[in-house]
């Protein structure tokens, strides 16, 4: 229940427990030099959370376009897509609790991040600082580029992220030619989808989109999800397979090879290089802003179409 003054003593809060406060305390410091909070209920704080998290999940469950992973692809491409289109419910799902992937370290758990030219575009766009070294630039830590940019997508106001909850499958429908399409995704919080062993059936929940971007990395225990999804639902015959390390063929073979890989569904970051059988390209991230950018340019001309 909200503080509720009496109507005695404006200078006295009391509340639904009985427990009263005089006004007096609800400033930073009293007298001593104590730090003071101002008065909370417990059941304040669980509403002020479920109110809005729950707000959004219904909000939410009609997208215009869901990112799904919140690693460097799907943030650039989250941040390209707001920053152009204000009037889109973009919805991010990332299984981690923590957004970022695999951009929090350079490589090799070094903290300093090499980004090719023309890259560098996107750091001076986002305000990121860094030292020229020629034909590429150097990022002093990879986490200032990770949290720039994730406090930039988490700021625009038609972004909702829900980080710990991971797609566990993606919506297939027949369009009104008979073609199939990717129509949206299928999410779990993340600790159900990794106890679907342990337990008896938790049925997912669903978001609809008409575009969904698949950003979940190279394989791994989640990653190169959609891709690997579109083999078992018979979209895609077989994954070519990331291949090993090139960094000159691979860059540009993930920006320009970012596209809509089936209806309704886009591939960006290295989850493409498992669909298409591209080069890994190691620790230069050059190519995840690239594709990212590109994935949005394509979401938009999808929706526009
Ligand atoms: O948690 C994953 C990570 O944050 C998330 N993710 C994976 N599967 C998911 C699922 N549902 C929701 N089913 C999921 N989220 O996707 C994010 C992927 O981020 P990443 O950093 O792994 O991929 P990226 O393509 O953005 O960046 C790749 C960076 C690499 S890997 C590499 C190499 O190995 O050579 N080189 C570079 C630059």
């Amino acid at each position: 229940m909200a503080p509720v003054a009496t109507t005695q003593d404006q200078n006295q809060t009391t509340y639904a427990n009985g427990n009263s406060v005089s006004a007096k305390y609800d400033i930073l410091e009293d007298y001593q030099g104590n730090y003071r909070f101002a008065p909370i209920e417990e059941a304040q704080v669980s509403r002020a959370m479920i109110k809005r998290y729950f707000t959004s999940m219904y909000e939410r469950a009609v997208s215009d376009v869901v990112i799904v992973g919140a690693g460097s692809a799907g943030l650039s491409c989250a941040y390209t897509l707001a920053s152009s289109r204000p009037d889109l419910k973009i919805t991010i799902i990332e299984a981690n609790v923590a957004p970022g992937g695999g951009a929090w370290l350079g490589g090799q758990l070094m903290t300093p991040m090499v980004i090719r030219k023309p890259a560098d575009r996107f750091l001076r766009e986002i305000g990121v600082d860094y030292e020229d070294e020629g034909n590429f630039v150097v990022v002093k830590h990879a986490a200032l580029f990770t949290s720039t940019l994730l406090s930039k997508v988490l700021a625009f106001p038609n972004v909702v992220m829900m980080n710990a909850t991971a797609v566990e499958d993606l919506i297939v429908v027949n369009d009104f030619e008979g073609k199939q399409r990717v129509a949206g995704v299928v999410t779990n919080w993340t600790l159900v989808a990794l106890n679907h062993d342990t337990q008896s059936c938790m049925d997912p929940n669903t978001i609809t989109a008409p575009v969904i971007i698949s950003a979940t990395g190279h394989d791994g225990p989640m990653g190169a999800f959609s891709a690997k999804r579109l083999v078992s639902a018979g979209l895609l015959k077989e994954l070519g397979n990331m291949r090993g390390l090139d960094m000159n063929r691979a860059e540009p073979a993930i920006v320009n090879g970012t596209r809509e890989v089936t209806p309704g569904l886009i591939l960006t970051g290295m989850e493409l290089s498992e669909h298409d059988g591209s080069n890994r390209m190691g620790p230069t991230f050059g190519a995840m802003i690239g594709s990212g950018v590109k994935a949005a340019k394509e979401a938009i001309h999808i929706l526009d179409v």
